[in-house]
């Protein structure tokens, strides 16, 4: 029985999380990392870093060009980030939904945006957190931030 039907079938997965700067400013890394290892994931490497324009303009391609870029880098670039790699089944969709929606006004109470974020009135939405969004996007992040994993 060695088919994706199998009761044994395994979807472990590896996601890239990055506590932006405001979350490192507010001293939120240890609950970001408290709330991941709760709902049962493996922190599986961690690093704090300053990032430069070149890393951001690698993580953040997809986004060059839209009027929140320009701001979003500066934003990334203005205090230490900690970026970690997280895994566990379904851990992509499991740290999103941790995570809550991009917009920390309406994300839902329970999430870390929804809990611990707000509108700050500024041109890039400050959301404390990044997750991938997808396995394709998991890795290439992860190869960013962590070349040798
Ligand atoms: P990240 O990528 O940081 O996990 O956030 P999301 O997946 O929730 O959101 P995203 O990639 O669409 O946006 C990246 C980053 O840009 C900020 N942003 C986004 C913004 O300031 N204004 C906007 O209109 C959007 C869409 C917030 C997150």
């Amino acid at each position: 029985m060695a088919n994706s039907t199998s009761s044994t079938s395994s979807s472990v997965q590896r996601t890239l999380i990055l506590v932006k700067p405001d979350g490192v400013r507010r001293g939120l890394v240890g609950e970001v990392i408290s709330r991941v290892e709760r709902k049962g994931y493996k922190v599986s490497a961690l690093r704090m870093l300053q990032a430069d324009r070149i890393t951001l303009a690698a993580h953040y391609a997809e986004h060059e060009g839209k009027p929140f870029y320009e701001p979003l880098v500066e934003f990334m670039l203005s205090g230490p980030i900690v970026a970690m790699i997280a895994e566990g089944e379904r851990v992509i969709e499991g740290f999103r939904s941790l995570a809550g929606t991009t917009d920390p006004t309406t994300a839902a109470p329970g999430s870390i945006r929804g809990d611990l974020a707000r509108d700050q009135g500024t041109k890039v939405v400050q959301n404390i957190v990044h997750g991938s969004d997808s396995p394709e996007s998991a890795e290439r992040e992860i190869k960013i931030f962590f070349p040798n994993l």
